[in-house]
């Protein structure tokens, strides 16, 4: 099977609300999907849409750039290659893993439907027909953000992650209280910084929220202030902008740095990498996410197939854009939440297939 031709997409992706989160506030996006196409007939798809070009280095416009340097030297490769069609991506352009992620993605989706097996079954196995997902509550007035998590738990969800940082600690502080005053125990909660707070702030609020069971995601902005203040926190740390490729994941691994990461595919270059990423936190127990900054039905399935193969007891779920977008690309099989939960897509490949007429003519062909 040879790679005849790839098409590149532009898809809206309009918000149902602002998202904010201290370093950026996501609304109206536009995400890249990659369709990748084989002589033998067969077709798959990728998909990349970072949270706008401030969350993390990644940005739209750029992983286009990389998408019309790297197209042409695929094509006449064997999909089903994964990793020789990665390192292909890698000899003509270094870096820029986000769009490579795309390709991987489409490439996975291919094989899935030339062995006629799910991803989550060419990658170690599903766990269950279902997967948790957790929500993410945009940052608001601590009564606001308590009332969201008690109506999120309500509705089945076993973990949220709550927005903070970007503005008075003691409003972080106020609403982490009253989120656990709002809660059932049981629910298991992320203070998600996305790198915003001093150290000094991450020292005051870990002190002032102690008997508070939380992790908290991304406190600050370098692996050098994390490290400074990790053994004075109360709570355990995960990283998600930090863990920008696999050797990042391994460097604070083995740096005894964090107690577990956020992982997401496009940044780590798709689903060939989180998979090392996710086989190197199981070889230290450590717990994580497989999700992604944003996007349809597209990469929701790809997280979602990863999701389905790590260990449940390390698993901490699966986010995905759904809630809080106002379309999906799969008419037909695209992918939900229902109680907090997430079901595995049943068909080969991704099990999903966005639909002609959000797609469009490409806006690059090869
Ligand atoms: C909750 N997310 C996965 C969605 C946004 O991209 C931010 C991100 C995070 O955990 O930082
Ligand atoms: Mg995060």
């Amino acid at each position: 099977m040879k790679l005849v031709g790839i098409n590149v997409y532009n898809v809206d992706v309009p918000s149902v609300h602002q998202y904010r989160m201290a370093s950026a506030t996501v609304t109206h996006l536009q995400s890249t999907i990659v369709e990748l196409i084989t002589d033998s007939g067969l077709v798959g798809f990728g998909e990349t849409c970072p949270a706008g070009p401030v969350y993390q280095p990644q940005h739209m416009l750029g992983g286009r750039a990389a998408l019309q340097e790297i197209g042409p030297s695929l094509i006449g490769l064997d999909p089903r290659n994964i990793g020789q069609l990665n390192r292909a991506m890698n000899a003509t352009l270094n870096g820029s893993r986000y769009a490579k992620a795309a390709i991987d993605i489409a490439a996975w989706d291919i094989a899935g439907k030339a062995y006629n097996r799910r991803v989550c079954d060419l990658i170690g196995g599903a766990t269950g027909d279902t997967i948790p997902t957790y929500y993410s509550i945009t940052t608001a007035s601590p009564d606001e953000m308590a009332r969201e998590a008690r109506e999120r738990q309500r509705e089945g969800y076993e973990r949220v992650q709550l927005k903070i940082g970007g503005r008075d600690v003691e409003q972080d502080i106020e609403t982490l209280h009253k989120v656990k005053e709002a809660t059932k125990p049981g629910i298991r909660i992320a203070a998600d910084a996305n790198r915003s707070l001093t150290s000094r702030d991450a020292m005051f609020l870990s002190h002032r929220c102690r008997d508070i069971s939380m992790v908290m995601e991304q406190p600050c902005n370098t692996m050098e202030e994390i490290a400074a203040i990790r053994h004075q926190l109360c709570h355990p740390v995960y990283v998600d902008e930090l863990a920008e490729d696999v050797n990042s994941v391994m460097r604070a691994v083995s740096g005894g740095l964090v107690d577990g990461f956020g992982l997401k595919l496009t940044r780590l270059g798709g689903i060939l990498a989180v998979q090392t990423a996710r086989d190197i936190c199981d070889a230290r127990s450590l717990p994580h996410t497989c999700d992604d900054t944003w996007g349809g039905d597209v990469i929701a399935a790809a997280c979602v197939h990863v999701g389905a193969t790590v260990a449940p007891a390390r698993f901490e779920g699966s986010w995905i854009a759904a809630p809080y977008i106002r379309r999906h690309f799969d008419s037909e099989n695209h992918v939900q939440i229902e109680a907090g939960r997430i079901k595995v897509p049943t068909g080969p490949g991704l099990g999903v297939t966005p639909d002609k007429v959000h797609l469009g003519s490409p806006i690059m062909a090869f």
